[in-house]
């Protein structure tokens, strides 16, 4: 037996000392079993309504969900204005570290100054109800602020990821049609300043909606200005009042467009809206981690850039009254024990992070997190991909010190919330599956014809009904929406697009896309998005794009490409090239683990290339079945390019 088939039978039980006092128990599960609507309604009783809704779910025209038909309420409100009202305004809610040791305290009352100075100085920006506002920030507290100010007014926001290029920013601007953008000089990145400016500069002059730019300082980097359009923060939102009466909006009222990687070159424009989106976040962030407002310490290492980082550092954690912890930087920065130095130091009692980080740490030595107290923590998180038995264990062990509960959660960035994942006061944990749906939730594992499956039989995961936090639509595309989602099983049967087994206890395992989609340390990226990035540089013909497995980042980008007739295959300075152009077109996730330039792609009949057997070389595996591909003979050219040893 393996160690993983070994891992895979243990069970870790729930421990008692939690379970006594845990926010919820396991009646939850057959409370919201017996009436799962009322039980939503209970959930979002939790936040505060200016109006009632009228019906907890209109469903009347599937896939186009409503939730809390006929509520009003303002999400900002509910994240800020309502703790400072019940006398919670000097609690913290960021203990915010930047990369170079700089720290910030900020409270629920300086929040709340600071959201509705931000308000106000979009509103003097012309920026109305409705009006899309993209941010491209680093980790850094005004981020947040950003985001609440749209929330604030009912602008939808629009982050983009630090890391992503100005190709990619631009494509998300024109998409979205942004009036403004709100960006920093730059942001501190191992070590040293790193430039947002420059890009959002390039971005906005190939665009057309943009009306100012908002840049906040940070690095004091030398920026390019462009004047009467470009602004200051500390120039336009620090002279602003500290009033501002907010406005409550539909239940429905679109909140942000977060893009994600489809399997089309263009990636999706995934929408959520306000208060279905934000019942279940901060529900499920105070189920799933068993948050205790007054005493826990809780700290998501997403970027707010991810779908991570809105719903559990932003939206649920501040609807929760939570005080969290927000890092700008990266883990080895100025040294490799520099997470277990901020959980030691700030006393973190719930770590939420990915697997790729946990392998990482692996990979540097326990020895590391040995030189710190840890025993704070009480409680910790996985998301991202599926969390193999191996670092579930040493994430337990070394990190958990054998005492805490890992909630292994799986959901995605249209679902907007948890999905998947044990309740740490309820379940006893099998390291490596994500186990029980959600209270609320009804996710099953079908074949390819619908069919339930049991019995550790792979098929496919599907969400069966509809939930609070679900995506609305993709941006300007319900067609798209719906055929991408809804149009696999019927249009009242969500396709999630990933692998799952169920196994004879009922517990479910992910076990990755079933699409052209990449899992790269976490982050989506499309195969399809890589190639057309391969296919627009001058020497490149032809490009296939797989996900390897790798043992540190769950998988690797590698690529085949067919060079142009004219091309001059110059070995590895071309292959560097093309690195480096996928990671300037796209960003760095992007970058490409391993290029190999080739004479033919294997394809099949109907011209659709095998990334399969793509896949079985890249991960060094005997091919698998070749009977459809019209020349086996190109399999044996491939190999034949490939290095001895391999
Ligand atoms: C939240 C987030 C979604 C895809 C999803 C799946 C994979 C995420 C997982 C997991 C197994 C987990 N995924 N969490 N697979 N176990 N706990 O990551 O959103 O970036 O949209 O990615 O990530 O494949 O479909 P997003």
């Amino acid at each position: 037996m393996s160690e993983s088939t070994e891992l895979e039978g243990r069970r870790f039980p729930v421990p008692e000392e939690l379970a006594a006092q845990a926010n919820v128990g396991p009646d939850v599960y057959e409370r919201a079993a017996q009436d799962r609507l009322g039980f939503w309604a209970e959930a979002a009783d939790r936040l505060t309504w200016a109006q009632r809704w009228d019906e907890v779910l209109d469903w009347s025209n599937p896939p186009f969900a409503k939730w809390f038909v006929g509520g009003k309420l303002n999400v900002a409100y509910n994240c800020v204005d309502r703790h400072v009202e019940a006398g919670h305004g000097e609690q913290v809610a960021y203990h915010w570290e930047g990369e170079p040791g700089d720290t910030r305290t900020i409270t629920y009352a300086q929040l709340k100054d600071e959201v509705c100075k931000a308000a106000n100085a979009l509103v003097e920006l012309g920026v109305q109800t409705g009006d899309r506002v993209a941010i491209y920030m680093p980790m850094i507290p005004e981020a947040v602020v950003a985001m609440l100010a749209c929330a604030r007014i009912g602008a939808v926001h629009m982050v983009v990821f630090g890391g992503f290029s100005s190709d990619a920013l631009a494509s998300r601007i024109t998409d979205s049609g942004a009036v403004l953008v709100i960006t920093a000089d730059g942001g501190y990145r191992r070590g040293a300043p790193s430039a947002l400016k420059p890009a959002v500069d390039e971005a906005v002059g190939r665009t057309q909606s943009v009306r100012n730019v908002l840049v906040v300082r940070r690095t004091e980097q030398d920026v390019e200005w462009t004047e009467g359009r470009d602004l200051w923060w500390h120039d336009v939102v620090d002279r602003q009042s500290t009033e501002h009466t907010a406005e409550a909006f539909d239940a429905e009222h679109p909140l942000y467009i977060m893009y994600t990687s489809g399997t089309t070159a263009s990636p999706k424009g995934i929408l959520h809206t306000s208060g279905g989106y934000l019942t279940q976040v901060a529900y499920s962030h105070w189920a799933s981690f068993d948050l205790k407002a007054d005493t826990d310490v809780f700290w998501t290492s997403a970027d707010i850039g991810w779908v991570t980082g809105h719903s559990y550092i932003v939206y649920g954690p501040l609807a929760n009254r939570a005080t969290s912890i927000m890092y700008e930087g990266t883990p080895e920065t100025p040294h490799r024990g520099r997470w277990f130095e901020l959980i030691e130091k700030y006393k973190v009692t719930i770590l939420y992070t990915a697997p790729t980080v946990i392998r990482t740490f692996m990979k540097w030595g326990e020895d590391i997190p040995a030189k710190f107290d840890l025993s704070s923590l009480r409680v910790l998180g996985s998301v991202g991909e599926p969390i193999n038995p191996e670092a579930w264990l040493w994430y337990h062990e070394h990190i958990g010190g054998g005492r805490c509960p890992i909630v292994d959660t799986w959901w995605q960035t249209e679902t907007g919330a948890h999905m998947i994942n044990p309740l740490p006061g309820v379940t006893s944990l099998k390291p490596g599956s994500a186990q029980t749906p959600f209270p609320g939730i009804s996710a099953k594992v079908v074949d390819d014809e619908g069919n339930e499956l049991g019995d550790d039989t792979t098929g496919l995961l599907v969400l069966t009904e509809p939930w609070p936090s679900m995506l609305r639509t993709i941006w300007g595309d319900d067609d798209r929406y719906v055929d991408t989602y809804w149009s696999r099983f019927g249009k009242e049967v969500y396709f999630a697009g990933d692998g799952a087994k169920k196994d004879a206890d009922g517990d479910i395992w992910l076990l990755g896309r079933v699409d052209d989609v990449m899992n790269v340390s976490g982050h989506r990226i499309s195969t399809t998005e890589v190639e057309s990035s391969l296919v627009a540089h001058p020497t490149v013909a032809e490009a296939a794009v797989v996900g390897a497995s790798d043992p540190t980042t769950g998988q690797g980008i590698v690529a085949f490409v067919i060079l142009r007739g004219n091309a001059e295959d110059s070995g590895d300075e071309l292959v560097q090239q093309l690195r480096t152009h996928v990671a300037k077109d796209i960003g760095p996730i992007a970058k490409p683990r391993q290029i190999m330039v080739v004479q033919e792609l294997p394809k099949t009949r109907s011209g659709k290339i095998m990334r399969r057997l793509l896949r079985d070389i890249a991960e060094n595996r005997e091919l698998g079945d070749v009977t459809t591909l019209t020349d086996s003979s190109v399999m044996n050219l491939i190999k034949d390019k490939l290095p001895a040893s391999s």
